[in-house]
């Protein structure tokens, strides 16, 4: 504890007790009314400070490090509209149960509404976007006033680890004169040891965490389920736990269930049993006569409901009993039809119900598989240039993402914009056996503060990471290119360049309006050249030419890959493509 004055005393007590409960990471913007926190921050042996000027971009950097380790980080800025810029990383963490730690500098009571400057309503900014608000209020450094801190910082921490649902957290501190670390004698009046100095090596209040572990009833009940279940499948959606990966893959065996992975499942690459994974699913479901061969009467999902519609529709209309398996205490289940969500530990859950049925093994899906298979022979046909096709190198955004699938390398992670490269990542991305961390902001599906979040994972992970960004995505975070400065670990920012949001395309509108009102509203091409934009930032630009050379860009580092393509020809791309995949599956019946 900083005794300097009451300021430095609460700030870092506070400061402490944020470490002593696990907190290492902390994004910091400039500002005057947040020093006493921003130097005890600094301070702090334990936690690692990054500065940030933009707090938008800020946010979103916390965002990424957040998810990326799995652990809170905490934001601090100064009072005004400096904690506004963070709501829409809020509303991402929040949508897709991301701790984050949000501490807003504010005036004190006397100087709000009053014209005082740099003062806005901070109160509940956030709305219900948050798991918990306070108003921290303005205290004395006493008994009291300390104790108050220290309980508010482990209290903050615990809410946004989750109570059951981890995700955001605004803590609102307003500071009096002097902001500065000014020598005030007698401003300490404190005597407990427990106010003045918490406990040694550990948080003033240790908060336990929820126990997720099943009970047997609930294993033998379902895996009799499981059991008796004609056409199960397994959906694995958005989840980030690599070890769900063996339980999962031994469940599939033995029941005889496929796994419809979606690539921030973790589950369709991995070199984990890849046997009964579906990487195909979103092109198979768009086959009438293949989807309705396969209607499943348990769907047995993990994770977050993927993004692909076809899947989503012929879930909707199998009129299947479907079991989520969500331990976050959200309520991710937009068809509105689960039979059940299960709270309770997913790696727990699939092992259990494996180990039950391993002694009545049944057979591989052997539908899926075969239809697997086909479709990625037609894929790469289509996309590698392999297998007798003559497409090798030719740029295509489904080409792109299966060059990736090959391309990434184990330990790396890989950040994906929404928007089309989420789709076509889900879409064409082949089952690979690399280790990969697959990453994405499917919160809100915001296009914004994606280069931002990519590179505060990196930092946060180590990790050689790649970000995929449309062009519309880079001109909304092109700041967030300057944190770039706070990672040593190699950044790949891949960005599709169709000329603006190749998306809209395969939605009604394209059609419906006049083609000048759909290239004004929603095309909104801007010409923003990738390479200006790299040179901007110090940061070596490369325009990819062909696939083969995309192994070599990415072991360059840190680097700025342009990849041209064009939206106009994209939905007729992407309907050759089923078309081929339709194909394959005529040939197998
Ligand atoms: C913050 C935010 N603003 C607007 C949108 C609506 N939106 C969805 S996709 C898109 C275009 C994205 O264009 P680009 O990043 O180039 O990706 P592409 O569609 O070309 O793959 C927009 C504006 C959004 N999802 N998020
Ligand atoms: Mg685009």
């Amino acid at each position: 504890m900083d005794p300097t004055n009451a300021n430095t005393a609460l700030a870092s007590a506070f400061v402490e007790e944020l470490a002593r409960s696990g907190l290492r990471h902390a994004v910091v913007s400039p500002g005057s009314r947040s020093t006493p926190l921003a130097l005890a921050l600094w301070r702090a042996p334990e936690i690692e400070v990054t500065v940030i000027v933009d707090e938008r971009s800020a946010a979103f950097f916390a965002l990424g490090a957040a998810q990326a380790s799995g652990e809170p980080v905490a934001l601090l800025c100064t009072s005004g509209s400096a904690v506004a810029n963070y709501h829409p990383a809020v509303c991402e963490a929040d949508e897709s149960a991301v701790p984050l730690l949000v501490l807003s500098a504010d005036r004190p009571p006397e100087l709000r509404g009053i014209g005082a400057g740099q003062t806005i309503d901070q109160i509940k900014l956030f709305g219900s976007s948050v798991r918990w608000f306070c108003e921290v209020g303005t205290h004395e450094a006493d008994d009291s006033g300390l104790l108050h801190f220290r309980s508010v910082a482990c209290r903050a921490l615990a809410a946004a680890r989750g109570e059951t649902r981890p995700g955001p957290v605004h803590l609102n501190l307003p500071w009096r004169e002097p902001l500065a670390p000014l020598p005030v004698e007698g401003a300490v009046t404190a005597t407990d040891p427990l106010a003045l100095a918490g406990r040694e090596g550990r948080p003033l209040t240790a908060v336990t965490r929820l126990d997720l572990e099943p009970s047997p009833f609930l294993l033998e009940e379902m895996a009799a389920h499981i059991g008796d279940a004609i056409s199960g499948v397994i959906v694995a959606g958005r989840q980030l736990d690599p070890e769900l990966r063996e339980p999962l893959a031994h469940l599939a065996r033995v029941s005889g269930f496929p796994i419809l992975a979606d690539p921030t499942s973790q589950l369709r690459c991995g070199p984990h049993d890849r046997s009964h994974v579906v990487a195909a699913y979103d092109l198979l479901l768009r086959d009438e006569r293949f989807a309705r061969s396969v209607v499943p009467d348990l769907v047995l999902r993990f994770g977050e409901m993927p993004t692909s519609k076809p899947l989503r529709a012929w879930l909707a209309a199998s009129g299947a009993s479907e079991v989520v398996v969500d331990p976050f205490g959200g309520w991710n289940e937009p068809s509105n039809r689960a039979a059940a969500i299960l709270r309770a530990d997913p790696t727990e859950l699939a092992s259990g119900w494996a180990a039950r049925l391993e002694k009545e093994p049944r057979g591989a899906p052997k539908a899926w598989i075969a239809a697997e298979a086909a479709a990625q022979a037609a894929l790469n046909v289509e996309l590698s240039g392999s297998e007798g096709g003559d497409n090798g190198g030719a740029l295509s955004e489904p080409a792109l993402h299966r060059a990736l699938g090959q391309a990434h390398g184990d330990g790396d992670l890989v950040y994906t914009a929404s928007s089309m490269p989420i789709r076509d990542q889900e879409a064409f991305l082949a089952a690979e056996p690399t280790d990969a961390l697959f990453l994405s902001n499917r919160g809100a599906n915001g296009i914004d503060g994606l280069i931002s979040s990519g590179i505060g994972a990196a930092r946060a992970s180590g990790r050689p990471t790649t970000i995929v960004s449309g062009d519309l995505g880079l001109l909304h975070d092109l700041g967030g290119l300057a944190s770039l400065r706070e990672v040593s670990t190699p950044v790949r920012i891949v960005v599709i360049d169709n000329g603006g949001g190749g998306i809209f395309h395969f939605l009604p509108q394209e059609q419906a309006l006049a083609s000048e009102e759909f290239e004004a509203l929603l095309g909104t091409p801007r010409g923003i050249d990738a390479a200006k934009a790299a040179a901007l930032f110090d940061l070596p630009h490369r325009r990819l030419e062909s696939l083969t050379d995309l192994p070599d860009a990415l072991a360059a580092g840190t680097s700025l890959i342009e990849v041209r393509t064009d939206r106009t020809t994209s939905v007729a791309s992407h309907r050759h493509l089923q078309e081929r995949v339709q194909a394959a599956l005529a040939q197998l019946r």
